[in-house]
């Protein structure tokens, strides 16, 4: 009798401590395990799959419970996925939000609950600062001079005649890309962006604009540059059909760095990509922790990417994880 007692007191005096160090909410303290919610925008590309997949085995790996969904690239659904967060009392919540704005409501919602919002791989606008965390992410305006710097280095100064793939309208990289890459080439008279439209950061979408791009103006185009690879794999099939040689007769050049751009750089058909890291989740969850630890993030935590042009593909294309 004295023998269980001891026991179911120790275990207490160790259990307690465990459940509040592992979770603030009242659903993790509960279980003794964190739960939280992530919000995805959709999986319609390799990046956005490699995201998903960091995010899911990351969570696994910390035994946490994941409350995940896939809002079909639909802005709508990712709020009602929050509110829904909200409901069951996660601990934290992980937003990789479509567009910048459109959040305040829900996410002054999150703050009356207490839940910390972490965003991912996309920046929002909102009056407030306290609305969020943190925003972990690329410097996609630092992208798009990289894109042009580089296109600029290859090809020199013009003229050159531009056709811009965009990203989906009314995103943080799609607004920073393109902002970034017209920094640069305003310095330069004769490089001009002559046909411009969203591919909405999908490779079908990407391909059905470009082959209207071929229509339109197919002879005039000397460069690509897409806001991502998905859609530059997209145009470099829509330019083999049209009868002309991506990588060479037009040089294309976008962002992203997933294994498809180097299978694509290998092949001599892009010319090249600039990094934008997926692998966010295990940087996702230690600034929730951190939150709940009560310790104060930076506003901006900072991926480091990299340029690659097609020269290094070969030899960097087997240390790519994604
Ligand atoms: O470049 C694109 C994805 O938000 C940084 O979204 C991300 C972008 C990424 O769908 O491929």
């Amino acid at each position: 009798m004295k023998k269980t007692l001891i026991f179911a007191l120790l275990l207490s005096v160790l259990l307690v401590p465990l459940a509040f160090a592992r979770g603030g909410g009242e659903a993790g303290a509960a279980k003794g395990k964190l739960v939280i919610g992530f919000s995805q925008i959709d999986n319609q590309n390799p990046w956005r799959l490699a995201e998903t997949e960091s995010v899911k085995s990351e969570a696994a790996k910390r035994g946490y419970e994941l409350k995940y969904s896939d809002a079909q690239a639909v802005q709508e659904n990712q709020i009602k996925a929050l509110r829904s967060f909200i409901a069951q009392k996660v601990d934290g919540i992980l937003l990789a939000p479509k567009t910048e704005s459109g959040w305040e409501p829900v996410l002054r919602e999150a703050k009356a609950a207490k839940i910390p919002v972490v965003l991912l791989d996309r920046n929002i606008k909102v009056d407030d600062p306290s609305l969020f965390v943190t925003f972990i992410g690329s410097d996609f305006f630092f992208e798009g001079q990289e894109a042009a710097k580089q296109m600029i280095k290859d090809l020199g100064e013009g003229p050159l005649m531009i056709a811009e793939l965009q990203g989906q309208p009314g995103a943080d990289p799609t607004i920073q890309r393109a902002n970034g890459f017209r920094d640069i080439i305003t310095k330069y008279p004769k490089i001009s962006i002559i046909l411009s439209q969203t591919g909405e950061f999908n490779r079908i979408k990407g391909k059905e604009v470009m082959e209207a791009f071929m229509k339109a103006k197919g002879k005039e185009i000397d460069v690509v540059y897409a806001h991502n690879d998905d859609m530059a794999v997209g145009a470099i099939q829509a330019i083999k059909e049209y009868g002309l040689d991506p990588g060479k007769d037009i040089y294309l050049v976008s962002v992203d760095a997933v294994r498809d751009a180097f299978e694509a750089m290998v092949a001599g058909d892009l010319n090249c990509t600039v990094e934008c890291t997926p692998l966010l989740g295990p940087k996702g969850f230690d600034a929730i922790e951190a939150t709940l630890r009560g310790e104060k993030l930076a506003k901006w935590i900072k991926s480091e990417d990299q340029v690659f042009p097609m020269s290094v593909a070969k030899d960097v294309i087997g240390s790519r994880k994604y």
